[in-house]
């Protein structure tokens, strides 16, 4: 090869590495400082309306958190769940969304038109809706962490691609790892964010089958510590109204902390889910360490959080910047 051609060749060589590179940036990259020049205060504008509604409503903590949750598991954390449709089959009226709580919709919308009054068209939902649960978890005492950015809002929201996506609470251990892995979380991801259940309300049809259905030989889940059997039993009777909630964690139900893991230590664990945590003894020893040592908790939560955030993303030119969280642009 002349020395001219070699020239040649590494210059193509070299714009080709620049070219995948910038390839690799737009598909699946999210960015801690993506509005430093769009919208500089973003961060900031929503944390004020996100304690604005925390003041007025404890249910903003819990009812954000899972929002949030349910969103990135269904189709990505793409602001879907935001949705609403006129005929009633968009992703929220699915029935494992029924019991979302309506604050954490409202929470998105307010902290929406207060970061489009300053940065009108620039910041998705779907970074409105990750930076909310970020700053819930921190206005309840919870780790605080910096949050990827860049997400861009989906086109697609369906109550029927729900089934099949979120857990359910009478999974077992492997059940549980297998739906959070098809998510990109491993294992010790999943016990970490089931530490969200330190916060919040289960209705009582999750669980009620732990207290009089349980199997043929007993009635009531023997994993169950028998006063908390009890005190259950009172809250919620056989035919209870159905709006009838209780206390994810008995102990400190509304502080983000470790407490949630003594309780599975203690047979507290409300929902099943919760419990196999402690009994299944591959998972056991997490739940020790966590319960013991709240700094491994929230380090554990920080991380799972930000690889929760990352889920199914639409980056680049996907998807689009919605003006209202509820609607798609028309
Ligand atoms: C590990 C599998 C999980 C299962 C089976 C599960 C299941 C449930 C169930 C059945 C409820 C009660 C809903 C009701 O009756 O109203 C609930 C509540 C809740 N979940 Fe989960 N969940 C899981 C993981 C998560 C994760 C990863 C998060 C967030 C990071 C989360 C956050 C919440 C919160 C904050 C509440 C309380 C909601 C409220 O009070 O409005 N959950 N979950
Ligand atoms: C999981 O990670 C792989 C590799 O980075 C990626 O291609 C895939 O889209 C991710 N899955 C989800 C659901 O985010
Ligand atoms: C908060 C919220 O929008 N919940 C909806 C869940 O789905 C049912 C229908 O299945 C709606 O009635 C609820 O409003």
């Amino acid at each position: 090869m002349s020395r001219k051609k070699e020239m040649e060749a590494w210059k193509w060589l070299y714009l080709l590495v620049v070219l995948m590179m910038m390839m690799r940036r737009g598909e699946g990259q999210l960015i801690e400082n993506f509005y430093s020049s769009s919208c500089p205060n973003v961060e900031a504008i929503v944390q004020q309306t996100v304690s604005t509604k925390f003041s007025q409503t404890f249910t903003t903590i819990p009812a954000t958190l899972r929002l949030f949750f349910h969103d990135c598991f269904v189709t990505g954390c793409d602001a879907s769940v935001m949705i609403s449709s006129p005929n009633g089959d968009a992703e929220k009226d699915a029935s494992d969304n029924l019991s979302l709580a309506g604050d954490g919709f409202d929470t998105v919308i307010k902290a929406k038109a207060a970061v489009e009054a300053t940065c009108p068209g620039v910041v998705s939902c779907a970074d409105i809706m990750a930076i909310a649960a970020r700053d819930v978890v921190v206005l309840a005492g919870g780790p605080s962490f910096s949050v990827e950015l860049g997400r861009r809002d989906g086109l697609v929201s369906q109550a029927s691609l729900v089934a099949g996506n979120l857990p359910e609470p009478t999974f077992n251990l492997n059940q549980l790892t297998s739906i959070f892995a098809k998510n990109n979380l491993s294992q010790f991801d999943m016990i970490a964010l089931s530490g969200a259940h330190t916060v919040g309300f289960s209705h009582c049809s999750r669980f009620a089958n732990r207290l009089y259905s349980f199997s043929s030989s007993s009635t009531v889940d023997p994993s169950l510590n028998s006063n908390y059997a009890q005190q259950l039993m009172s809250a919620c009777p056989q035919n209870v109204d159905p709006s009838i909630a209780v206390d994810l964690d008995p102990v400190t139900p509304q502080t983000f902390d470790n407490v949630y893991y003594q309780n599975l230590v203690a047979g507290k664990g409300l929902l099943s889910s919760d419990e196999v945590l402690f009994s299944d003894p591959t998972s056991q020893p997490t739940v020790n360490d966590f319960a013991k040592n709240p700094g491994d908790f929230n380090g554990a939560f920080a991380t799972a959080m930000r690889k929760l955030g990352r889920v199914g993303v639409k980056i680049g030119n996907q998807g689009q910047i919605r003006r209202d969280c509820s609607a798609f642009n028309s």
